[in-house]
């Protein structure tokens, strides 16, 4: 059965709902579905129902392709002036001695650790201090490129940005013209959370605001800096407030066409002060990849961030709408581990990063930080590549 039949299928026999036939409808014929066809879906479509359209959608994009990148992290510090509820880093402002901060010869150190690897890119991101500012930041940056030119610097969120910019007593757009003219590369999606401001007022007041945080891409796609999006989803928001962060995510990317992907990130419930409320099912983190998938028609990918929801997941994750599972991320990133995240150790080997991907039944694909395709591994012979190892214990499959 071709795809399209797979569709057609869940038209004519799947359901005998009506809304929902009807967004089927539209993706077989390539519209795009709207913000009322988005709340039906989160509201009354089962995982298959959304996990077909977002695999039709994904394969006519992509193909089995999967992207991931060799990447690493550093993260100048844990402290944050901010007192998101969700963050397991916040309250440690109250505790600063267990807290840490880089100097600028500790980060360079980290990026000189990687001088003979071959990473693409580093990711810069962390917590908000005073200290931290922005011709500090442009400083390390210029010495990194001076380290390595070639490597693509993917860093601050809008709200590091927003923060160091005001403190600087800069414009937006020159703040972030004068981290491009250091060497910033792109923008991470981080601190997005929820544009929704009655949410956003219930789970991080004190930062950055969604209408300044659209500003911030908005100017970083207009001056020439790409950027990711997130969304942080599975706590106190509704499937309302998750299709609106969308719509506005789809509406600035019809303008600008700057974001490369979108990365939904589940909430977990580990030392912050949401403890109370329970995490999301897997289910539900696989039917809301497939609906970003279905909804964010002008997004190229949808990244699923593996040290987040683990390993198995991620491969999971693939056949629902999924196609990229970010880089191999060897380092200590600590966020997500303190806020009960899957991977205590998130690092993986090139290697195991494409037999992930390969016995999901999907195609490695190596990527920079903009998607140019460094390798694909499709007919790779990883043992003879990177040498013989314990990890393999799944049968590879070739669709
Ligand atoms: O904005 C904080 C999230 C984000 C928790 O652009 C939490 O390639 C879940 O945006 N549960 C920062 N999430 C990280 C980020 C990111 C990560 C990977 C790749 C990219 C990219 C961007 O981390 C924050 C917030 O939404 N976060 N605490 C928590 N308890
Ligand atoms: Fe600070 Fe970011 Fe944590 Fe908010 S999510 S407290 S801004 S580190």
């Amino acid at each position: 059965m071709t795809r399209e039949e797979d569709i057609q299928q869940l038209i004519e026999t799947t359901t005998t709902n009506e809304q929902l036939r009807s967004i089927a409808k539209k993706i077989l014929v390539g519209e795009r579905i709207s913000f009322e066809d988005g709340v039906t879906l989160y509201e009354q479509a089962s995982l298959s129902f959304v996990g077909t359209l977002a695999d039709y959608i994904r394969t006519k994009k992509h193909g089995s392709v999967t992207y991931f990148n060799r990447n690493f992290h550093i993260e100048p510090t844990n402290l944050c002036v901010f007192d998101c509820k969700f963050c397991s880093y916040s309250r440690l402002l109250k505790q600063r001695s267990e807290g840490w901060v880089m100097s600028s010869d500790e980060m360079l150190d980290i990026v000189r650790s990687y001088q003979n690897k071959p990473v693409t890119e580093v990711h810069v991101v962390g917590g908000v201090l005073p200290e931290l500012n922005l011709r500090w930041f442009a400083d390390i940056i210029r010495d990194i490129k001076i380290l390595r030119p070639e490597l693509h610097v993917k860093g601050f969120t809008a709200v590091e940005l927003e923060y160091m910019i005001r403190k600087a007593k800069m414009s937006i757009r020159e703040g972030l013209q004068f981290l491009k003219d250091a060497g910033l590369g792109s923008l991470p999606g981080g601190g997005a959370e929820i544009f929704d401001e009655t949410v956003r007022a219930q789970i991080c007041a004190d930062k950055c605001d969604s209408a300044t945080w659209l500003e911030i891409h908005k100017t970083a796609h207009e001056l020439g800096l790409p950027s990711n999006a997130t969304i942080l989803y599975g706590h106190v928001e509704s499937y309302t407030n998750r299709v609106d962060h969308m719509e506005r995510l789809r509406k600035l990317q019809d303008e600008t066409g700057g974001f490369n992907c979108f990365i939904p990130l589940k909430f977990r419930n580990k030392n912050n002060q949401m403890e109370n409320v329970q995490e999301v099912s897997v289910i539900e983190d696989l039917r809301n990849y497939a609906i970003a998938r279905i909804y964010l028609d002008n997004f190229p990918h949808i990244k699923a961030y593996w040290p987040m929801i683990g390993r198995q997941n991620a491969q999971l994750s693939l056949n629902f709408g999924v196609n990229d599972i970010d880089g191999t991320i060897d380092d200590t990133t600590k966020i997500y581990s303190m806020a009960g995240a899957e991977e205590q150790s998130p690092v993986m080997s090139t290697k195991e990063i494409c037999e992930l991907i390969l016995t999901a039944g999907k195609i490695p694909v190596e990527r920079d930080t903009v998607y140019h395709t460094i390798k694909n591994y499709a007919n790779v012979d990883l043992d003879a590549e990177f040498g013989v190892d314990h990890f393999v214990n799944l049968p590879i499959i070739n669709n």
